[in-house]
């Protein structure tokens, strides 16, 4: 989505500006505090945890009908377990008519019959807790469905719904009799924010598509409204919520136009909300008053049986202003933001442009906080096509040994890749609303293809004739089947990446990065702050196109020799086996090698 990809790119060029080129191999630059005694104690599930996100249309399909369903995913929490993650988000699956796949919701406290009903649901959560995996929803605030009941009572100005939505009279009508729009306001999905209604003889507002108007927040029932749908959750029983979209929840009362093109932009579409400064419609203080309500709520139930309820954000700001959300000591948020940052690599980024997209976190957050990161979601492109495809690997170390909760989209742990998809099989509203001609730049549906399993019809997903979106073709090649009978892939990279955080002690050590081999090597040290066997470890990834051979034994804290703990697939060195010992002097790293070395914390 281009809101989304346009403001997280244009923040990391924004930080990328100035940087210096080569630091000195021996001075390591600290990113996250130095280790105490307090951070021993230990960590909370949300913090010790992968979450997974499921995107539940492309995970399983459990009834042949071509869409992913939860008995699909109740049929595969085997797989969780196998990976070793311990808490699994799930977009929505709440009752839907699917304009924008789910976050259009109809009824907040019911399952859409595509994906099952409320007695699956249940099956999943208990299914989930006998295996000690938490379950997170997603949860989307901001707006309905055009086809929830409270909408058709409110345009009807009917009692109490009256107000639940934002409505306006227009700004004037136009030489043939139609309506103008109150404003300027450009909508996330292209075109106007307002849409008439012919009933109410108003427009209301929608942020994302038409079929998503904007509850409104300016009205203290709304609140009661959704804090009332998250209790019901929370008392069925989730262990949290990944709370969508929150910069959207509200807009300034004085509906003065935002500001077009401010950036001077000669390509600036007048239909495109990347076009528009949106001072009047995103990320107003009053959003945090509203989360912290919602937080409440949550902290109730903690404190009832003391099982964390956690609160994810999803807001795609600049980190600076992302940091708000985690909130004070008084008024604690978020348990964290999603931090976006990684989402600004791209094949052509360098080591040192890596190395900033890693450590902005761990400089604007303040110390009492804890960090996260992800490399992809159901918005953006995949990670094999951000990092390049023979960089999955480099990109799930990256995400994997970072200091805080490492969040995995459903697929990248196979390496799976973007699919091509032709404008008659494009069913996303961010592409449809562009049209033919632009769609491939903003439709989020190559991302988005089914699940590979194994290598029979649709990759085991389906056994529909025709699945909602197309395979990728290379489904098989790349699935978990063949990936886990493979001497070497993907996903045992990954496995062995989540085994390397189950230990541990290094998690909560320091966090140090370096740029090496005059640009072309990213290196990533996690020290232990306590000495233990193979304690620290060291992530070195040659992001360029040629052969190195790194030195590091002159960084403080790394011996002369090492353990490798795990190497990229198709890694050139014949002589570094995993478990064999290699010195730190010389490590060999063909084009996109990346391994993790490991030793005692000194
Ligand atoms: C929403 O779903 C719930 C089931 O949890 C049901 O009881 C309720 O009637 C539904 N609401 C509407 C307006 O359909
Ligand atoms: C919408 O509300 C009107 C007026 O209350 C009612 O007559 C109509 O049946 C409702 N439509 C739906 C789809 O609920
Ligand atoms: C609002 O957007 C329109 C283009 O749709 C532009 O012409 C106008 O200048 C904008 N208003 C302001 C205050 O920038
Ligand atoms: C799937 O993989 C198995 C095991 O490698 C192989 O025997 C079989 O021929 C493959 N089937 C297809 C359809 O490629
Ligand atoms: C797939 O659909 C086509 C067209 O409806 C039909 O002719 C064909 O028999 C179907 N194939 C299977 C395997 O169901
Ligand atoms: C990353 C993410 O969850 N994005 C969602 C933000 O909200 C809009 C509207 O609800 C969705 O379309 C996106 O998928
Ligand atoms: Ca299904
Ligand atoms: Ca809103």
């Amino acid at each position: 989505m281009k809101g989304l990809i346009g403001n997280v790119v244009a923040f990391c060029l924004t930080f990328l500006v100035g940087c210096s080129l080569t630091a000195p191999s021996s001075s390591l630059d600290p990113t996250s505090g130095t280790p105490n005694q307090a951070e021993l104690e230990p960590l909370e599930w949300w913090q010790q945890t992968v979450v997974y996100q499921v995107y539940p249309r492309s995970f399983q399909d459990s009834d042949g009908d071509g869409t992913g369903d939860i008995q699909g995913i109740i049929s595969r929490v085997n797989y969780f377990v196998e990976l070793g993650v311990e808490a699994i988000w799930i977009s929505p699956i709440y009752q839907s008519p699917m304009a924008d796949f789910g976050y259009d919701i109809s009824n907040f406290t019911n399952i859409d019959p595509l994906f099952g009903t409320l007695d699956d649901f249940k099956q999943l959560s208990e299914l989930l807790r006998e295996n000690g995996i938490k379950l997170i929803m997603d949860f989307v605030p901001n707006h309905s469905s055009d086809l929830h009941p409270w909408f058709n009572a409110s345009v009807h100005r009917e009692g109490k719904y009256a107000d639940y939505y934002v409505w306006k009279d227009p700004k004037g009508f136009d030489a043939e009799g139609k309506p103008i729009p109150p404003n300027n306001w450009t909508s996330v999905f292209a075109g106007s924010m307002w849409e008439w209604n012919e009933v109410r003889e108003q427009f209301y507002l929608h942020q994302f598509v038409k079929e998503q108007p904007d509850l409104n927040y300016e009205n203290r029932q709304v609140w009661n409204e959704i804090l009332a749908a998250t209790k019901f959750w929370l008392d069925m029983g989730v262990d949290g919520f990944r709370v969508d979209a929150v910069p959207h929840i509200f807009e300034d009362q004085r509906f003065l136009d935002e500001p077009f093109n401010p950036w001077g932009n000669p390509d600036a579409q007048e239909d495109e909300y990347g076009s528009y400064d949106h001072i009047y419609t995103n990320n107003l203080p009053q959003v945090l008053d509203f989360l912290a309500e919602m937080r409440m709520l949550l902290d109730v139930y903690t404190a009832s049986d003391g099982i964390i309820r956690c609160m994810m954000v999803e807001s795609a700001v600049p980190s600076e202003s992302l940091m708000d959300y985690y909130g004070t000591e008084q008024r604690p948020i978020a348990h964290f933001p999603f931090n976006f940052n990684l989402l600004g690599m791209t094949p052509e980024s360098g080591a040192e442009d890596l190395k900033n997209l890693v450590d902005v976190w761990f400089q604007l957050m303040p110390e009492r906080n804890w960090a996260d990161v992800l490399i992809g979601n159901h918005d953006n492109r995949r990670a094999s096509t951000k990092w390049g495809v023979e960089a999955i690997d480099a990109a799930n170390m990256v995400n994997m040994l970072f200091k805080g909760t490492s969040v995995t989209y459903q697929g990248e742990e196979l390496g799976m890749e973007d699919r091509w998809i032709s404008w008659e099989d494009t069913v996303d509203p961010a592409g449809c609303n562009v049209g033919p001609d632009r769609y491939e730049q903003f439709s989020r549906d190559p991302a988005r293809t089914p699940f590979h399993w194994d290598n029979s019809t649709n990759a085991g997903f389906s056994t529909a004739n025709k699945t909602w979106l197309p395979l990728h073709q290379n489904y098989p090649e790349k699935n978990v089947m063949t990936e886990n009978a493979a001497e070497e892939s993907h996903l045992k990279v990954y496995k062995e990446l989540v085994k390397i955080r189950q230990r541990n002690v290094w998690k909560y050590g320091t966090q140090s990065t370096l740029v090496l081999n005059d640009g072309a090597v990213f290196a990533m040290l996690r020290a232990a702050p306590i000495s233990v066997d193979q304690g620290s470890v060291l992530l070195l990834a040659n992001i360029g196109d040629e052969s190195q051979v790194v030195d590091v034994s002159s960084v403080a804290g790394v011996p002369p020799t090492a353990t490798v703990l795990i190497r990229s697939v198709g890694f050139q060195d014949g002589d570094t086996t995993i478990g064999s010992q290699i010195g730190t002097n010389a490590v060999p790293l063909g084009p996109r090698n990346s391994i993790v070395l490991g030793f005692p914390s000194t």
